[in-house]
């Protein structure tokens, strides 16, 4: 993979870094002038990670924040407003002021599934969303991501599993930032790093530097052109650190103090400003350009959100229980006739053949439908009555991969040259 970013990737890593931040501090405002309805939760200090993986996304891919990834929201494209307005619950929110923090998602046109508060729930989620993109032939990764804490759920360890046995083209960022609400992580994994967790399930994985934006973004990028590729699911671990507390109410007084100075040293905005000037791609003018567009954008974004209305009191009770077709069509909206996706019209070969994946034999014999390569080659004989199609799909199919020397290839390609990306971790 190139690893040099154009000037344009460099600035666009810069803008989306400032305007997380400053998305945040002007919610800071807001929930100190009582305008915000719930819980507010923050990514000071941890912007590099949403930012640097979102940015390594395409448009069409799927992902799914948790509570500190709105940086990832910017840069899929939710505009500022949206996010104040949903923590302002308004009317004009996306979810019409029923919620007062992050639920809320985009399926139709930004890919974006709303998070989910039940921690690891997301990731059979989105590995359920990588499996359909890949039935459908899309050639789409999805994202989703967890925090230290989350790691130690159950659902953690089930979704992995599956994503893996699945090999779903799939990239879970395991955002380790120390601290899961009061609990160090050194007391809660007795693990140097997170990234070992993919061992169990025989997946690669990478521990990188959570507060060196290239370096994420590197390694993210390679990880999700591995999972398009078909290499299956891949585990990134970022180390960095959650400088306030679990959210607003949280003074964090449980954190020593030269460990937040410590953090506070390597706060990754100044250290991207430092390189940037370095490397002569940011200099005192075109900073200040950055800082008033910002500043702009987020006044009008703000007024906009202020000036919406709350939702009226009789729009309560509306939406709670879905009645069918005159509340929302159930029907998804991608559907592919079912005789386009199955033999013998099925048009879209990749779903038939994903390496590696199984051997069982389907129960049905040699016409059955074929799922995701897991029939072994059958003799086709010239009478049966097996349809041309069919038969041909049988006959051509890739022979299964010995798993051993894919591993192998898989983890020859993954040699990440960035300082940061440290190392690649079967
Ligand atoms: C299954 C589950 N258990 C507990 C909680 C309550 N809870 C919400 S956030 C949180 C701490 C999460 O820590 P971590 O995963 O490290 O993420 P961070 O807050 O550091 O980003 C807990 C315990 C939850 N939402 N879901
Ligand atoms: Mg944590």
């Amino acid at each position: 993979m190139k690893k040099e970013l154009t000037k344009q990737q460099y600035l666009d890593l810069y803008y989306y870094m400032r305007l997380n931040r400053a998305v945040e501090d002007t919610m800071v405002k807001l929930f100190r002038q009582n305008k915000i309805v719930g819980g507010l939760y923050s990514s000071l200090g941890q912007e590099a990670v949403s930012v640097g993986t979102a940015y390594a996304l395409e448009k069409k891919d799927w992902l799914a924040p948790m509570i500190r990834n709105i940086g990832a929201l910017l840069v899929k494209g939710v505009p500022p407003r949206d996010v104040f307005m949903q923590h302002m619950a308004k009317y004009d929110s996306p979810t019409k002021g029923k919620d007062g923090t992050s639920h809320f998602g985009d399926l139709e046109n930004l890919h974006i599934v709303s998070p989910i508060s039940m921690l690891g729930d997301l990731i059979p989620v989105m590995t359920g969303v990588a499996m359909a993109g890949r039935y459908l032939g899309q050639r789409i990764v999805s994202m989703t991501w967890i925090g230290d804490g989350g790691s130690s759920t159950g659902v953690f360890h089930e979704g992995l599993n599956f994503a893996a046995v699945q090999k779903a083209p799939f990239v879970l960022v395991l955002e380790n930032n120390q601290w899961a609400y009061s609990t160090p992580v050194k007391r809660q994994v007795p693990l140097d790093n997170l990234a070992d967790r993919a061992k169990a399930y025989g997946i690669p994985s990478y521990s990188v530097d959570g507060n060196d934006v290239v370096a994420v973004y590197i390694t993210a990028k390679e990880a999700v052109e591995r999972a398009r590729n078909g290499e299956g699911p891949i585990l990134l671990e970022v180390k960095t650190f959650r400088r306030l507390g679990h959210a607003q109410h949280d003074p964090a007084e449980y954190v020593p103090k030269q460990m937040l100075a410590y953090w506070e040293a390597r706060d990754p905005i100044a250290l991207y400003e430092k390189f940037l000037t370095e490397k002569k791609m940011l200099v005192e003018k075109s900073k200040k350009e950055i800082e008033e567009k910002i500043a702009a954008l987020l006044s009008a974004e703000r007024d906009f959100a202020e000036n919406s209305p709350m939702p009226p009191a009789e729009f309560a009770a509306h939406g709670v229980y879905c009645s069918g077709d005159d509340c929302h069509k159930i029907a998804p909206k991608w559907q592919r006739p079912m005789a386009e996706v199955t033999p013998p019209k099925s048009s879209v070969s990749a779903v038939w053949t994903v390496k590696g994946f199984g051997s069982g034999k389907a129960s049905g014999g040699p016409s059955a439908p074929i799922h995701f390569g897991d029939t072994e080659k059958h003799e086709v004989s010239k009478d049966s009555e097996v349809p041309e199609a069919v038969a041909e799909a049988i006959q051509t199919k890739a022979k299964p991969v010995a798993v051993k020397s894919a591993a192998k290839k898989a983890a020859k390609s993954a040699a990440v040259s960035t300082k940061s990306a440290r190392k690649v971790r079967r």
